[in-house]
């Protein structure tokens, strides 16, 4: 089955799910309502009891004094004579008493019998609904955790999706018929959400094609094989891409971090060691961005943050003699994770590039597979800008894979496209924003997915 029709299918889901969803909100409406009528037909009921035990104590009370009158009507009569009237009295009184709560106790259990039956079996009613409720809610906590993920995901993407999704939406909403015009603004489309110029015109002349394939003539057909195509494209693009970082079977594992200066390098540093002391790993920062102004204070910020340790030197000492030292304590004290934060500008590119490459030399002398990933940062609301600087990067280093970040603050979606399609390295990684939370593993079918979500019918 095709990532087209997987998408079909979630699609699907995702709409049967939503409306689902509003069933259970009415039926939730609807169930307080009717415990809002029960609430108060238990209250009418309580007040007609409380009416009842007034009647009863009011008729105690006339007793009561009639008690006492025959106790005075008898204290002229001698002691003993009035001793044991009062007793008698007291007797009286007392049989009066019990007959009083008897009555109470009989005028509750008389008058009643049936409300009893319906309120045991209302409470056994909701005792039943509280259970389902309670398994319910349980459900809906593990699915929550599932989406928590994918949720914080899409919520950081909305921008790109709602502007991507709304772009092909205005151009199918403009449809008319398949002519070249149709095909014009679908390229003008693409290249406005930074797939690229290269991509965009390949991808038109390939949906040309698909139409004629496939006699597509009305917007539905259209927009379909259109979608299918590109899903396709991109799904073909990346089949032996692994998101996963790479991790070393022995010893630690050495992450190198590069790209051009305010990407983001230093914060997902912050971001990743985070995730992983998180997961109870032995995690050390090196500070080899001993260029900028500040740099090395920003890491070590992030070290205390994070509460890992982290190797600095002081500025414009040698970036590659901290990373000597780094990777030293790193084998000598068992670190698992080794996260090396470089400098995005030297004097001039070449600088920067002869530096990178001595830091790798470095690495691999002390650890052979080492590194064992290198991370290329990219801002992504830089667009195309982001891509020809990956292709740099890509050329003098051994790029494994991207870190995209600031996926929260662009609307250009397409940067995902392009970077498969282009340069064929795997996203890893996204920027969701600044905080420390802010960082998701890169589901490349979720982002799909949430690209076309709602154009997908
Ligand atoms: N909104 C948003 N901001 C981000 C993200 N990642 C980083 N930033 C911000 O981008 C700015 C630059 O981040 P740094 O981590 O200093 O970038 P750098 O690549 O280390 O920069 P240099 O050290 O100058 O090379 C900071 O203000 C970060 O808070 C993200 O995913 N979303
Ligand atoms: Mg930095």
């Amino acid at each position: 089955m095709g990532l087209f029709d997987i998408f079909k299918r979630r699609s699907k889901k995702d709409k049967e799910k939503r409306e689902q969803q509003e069933t259970n909100e009415e039926q939730e409406n609807k169930k307080q309502e009717s415990s809002l009528n029960d609430n108060n037909q238990e209250l009418n009921n309580d007040n007609e009891d409380k009416n009842d035990l007034n009647a009863n104590e009011s008729s105690s009370g006339n007793n009561v004094k009639d008690g006492n009158l025959n106790q005075n009507d008898d204290s002229h009569l001698d002691d003993s004579k009035s001793n044991n009237s009062v007793n008698n009295d007291t007797d009286n009184l007392e049989n009066n008493d019990k007959g009083i709560s008897e009555r109470v106790d009989n005028s509750d259990i008389q008058s009643h019998p049936e409300e009893q039956e319906q309120e045991q079996e209302q409470e056994q009613e909701q005792e039943q609904e509280q259970e389902q409720e309670q398994e319910q809610e349980q459900e809906q906590e593990q699915e929550q955790e599932q989406e928590q993920n994918s949720d914080k995901f899409e919520k950081g993407l909305s921008k790109s999706r709602s502007t991507f999704g709304e772009k092909l939406n205005r151009l199918f909403a403009n449809f008319r018929s398949v002519d070249e015009d149709f095909f014009d603004d679908l390229e003008d489309t693409l290249i406005e959400s930074d797939v690229g110029f290269d991509m965009a015109v390949n991808l038109t002349d390939q949906l040309r094609e698909e139409v004629k394939l496939q006699n597509a003539k009305n917007r539905e057909d259209v927009q379909n094989v259109i979608i299918q195509k590109m899903i396709d494209i991109y799904d073909q693009a990346g089949n032996d891409e692994s998101t996963e970082i790479n991790m070393a079977e022995n010893g630690p594992t050495v992450i190198l971090f590069v790209g051009v200066n305010g990407v983001g390098k230093t914060t997902t540093i912050g971001k990743m060691a985070d995730k992983y002391k998180n997961d109870g790993k032995k995690v050390l920062l090196a500070a080899a961005d001993t260029f900028r102004a500040g740099a090395i204070e920003q890491l070590d910020e992030w070290a205390k943050r994070d509460q890992v340790d982290i190797v600095k030197k002081t500025e414009k000492s040698d970036p590659s003699a901290v990373v000597y030292e780094a990777v030293h304590k790193a084998k000598e004290e068992d670190y698992d994770v080794l996260f090396v934060d470089t400098a995005g500008r030297l004097q001039n590119k070449v600088n920067l590039m002869n530096e990178l490459s001595k830091m790798k030399k470095v690495l691999t002398r002390e650890i052979p597979e080492a590194p064992h990933e290198v991370l290329l940062v990219l801002d992504a609301t830089t667009g195309q800008n982001a891509l020809n600087q990956a292709k740099l990067f890509k050329e003098t280093t051994d790029v494994t894979g991207i870190i995209l970040t600031k996926l929260d603050g662009t609307a250009k979606g397409g940067i995902v496209l392009a970077i498969r399609n282009e340069l064929h390295l795997p996203v890893k990684y996204v920027g969701l924003g600044e905080k420390v939370s802010d960082l998701s593993k890169f589901d490349a079918n979720d982002y799909v997915y949430g690209l076309f979500k709602g154009l997908i019918k």
